[in-house]
């Protein structure tokens, strides 16, 4: 067939130079093809932009009806309707055990992670800072303030995180921790030789369980129920959420609050995937962890009250014990020993620690 500028009357005209008609339709030519190249270009544009679906794996440590589960199923519902990709939820036992997961998201093999932050002091030292004991503060208010405004989640953390081949997205508070026993104790001299369950990826869980005179056992969630109930262990630690949610107030006969400490979780990202993502994706990603920390923030200051009432109205025989502030001073003179030596790990560690007490200290003035 032939071009229709051939007889668009320009090569047919016989008063035109035979060179200068060359060149006209070699010009043509580069007109014509420039066109069809920048069409095919918009062309492919629009249907990328508009069918791109991407299908991302989120695992967590808990499930969904539980406050990892809660952020998890807030991201994923914002995710999905603001793009067209999908967010497939992966509870606790579905991958295999909380421990295996942080690997698995190092290496690639998920997309997202949400992870107690029990889990992960082994791994990236600097989280061991929120198991520290007698750090975070037990008021709701004072939490909300710091885990919306903490300079060390939201400057210092992000490039440790990034060493590790993690992008954070969030970390958030999941309640009070309590500490469930066989029998009552109100001072370190109680828990001598007892065997305490804590959570496996946290050094620092080990040496407060043994300043508190206890023989500290680390364990993965999917072992300590058994351990429980054949006396493996003595006692354990966790929100009351947890506890009256997986009935660890029903194979334990006492609940003791020490003030001890806060149980709190991370949700992350591969880095490599997250920077290979469209800065279109990358923003949505960060807005869907941002409507997602404020949805978990909301209820965390409910869980605490939600997880002791329910307690108290399903198992009212379960004994509650509440330290004194008088019983809590060995405790505390013991804490102080773990947060030095978290300190004394490393200049990282020892810079995050001193920013954390300042952002506390911010939260402590500002919370209402
Ligand atoms: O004690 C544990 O290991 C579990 N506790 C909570 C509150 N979340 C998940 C974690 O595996």
């Amino acid at each position: 067939m032939t071009p229709y500028f051939v007889t668009s009357g320009v090569i047919s005209n016989p008063n035109i130079n035979p060179k200068k008609k060359e060149l006209k339709m070699k010009q043509m030519m580069t007109v014509k093809m420039v066109r069809v190249f920048l069409t095919a270009c918009l062309l492919i544009a629009a249907t990328s932009f508009s069918v791109y679906a991407a299908e991302w794996k989120y695992a967590m440590g808990e499930g969904v009806n539980d406050p990892q589960g809660i952020y998890a199923t807030a991201f994923k519902n914002f995710i999905e309707e603001n793009s067209r990709h999908t967010i497939e939820i992966y509870p606790v036992g579905s991958l295999g055990e909380e421990a295996d997961m942080l690997e698995q998201t190092k290496a690639g093999i998920l997309q997202f992670l949400g992870q107690s932050t029990g889990y992960m002091g082994g791994t990236i030292p600097e989280m061991d800072l929120f198991t520290l004991p007698y750090v975070m503060p037990t008021d709701t208010k004072q939490l909300d303030y710091f885990f919306k405004n903490s300079k060390v989640i939201n400057e210092l953390l992000p490039p440790i995180f990034n060493q590790h081949g993690l992008e954070l997205l969030s970390i958030f508070p999941e309640g009070e921790m309590a500490v469930t026993t066989f029998e009552p104790f109100h001072s370190p001299e109680d828990l001598q030789g007892k065997k305490m369950r804590v959570m496996p990826g946290s050094p620092i869980l080990v040496e407060t369980y043994k300043a508190f005179g206890a023989s500290p056992v680390p364990m993965t969630w999917g072992d300590l129920i058994g351990a429980l109930k054949t006396n493996m262990v003595d006692g354990q630690e966790n929100p009351t959420v947890w506890i009256e949610a997986y009935d660890l107030d029903n194979l334990t006969n006492v609940l003791t609050y020490t003030g001890h400490g806060h149980f709190n979780a991370s949700a992350s990202a591969n880095k490599a995937f997250f920077d290979g993502l469209s800065d279109r994706d990358q923003k949505l990603v960060r807005a869907a962890a941002d409507h997602a920390h404020k949805i978990i923030l909301s209820e965390a200051e409910k869980l605490d009250a939600y997880g002791i009432g329910r307690i108290v109205r399903t198992n009212p025989d379960y004994q509650i014990v509440t330290l004194t502030q008088e019983e809590r001073v060995p405790f505390k003179e013991a804490a102080k020993a773990v947060q030095a030596s978290f300190a004394s790990k490393s200049a990282s560690n020892k810079k995050l620690l001193d920013q954390m007490m300042a952002d506390l200290q911010k939260a402590e003035e500002k919370a209402e």
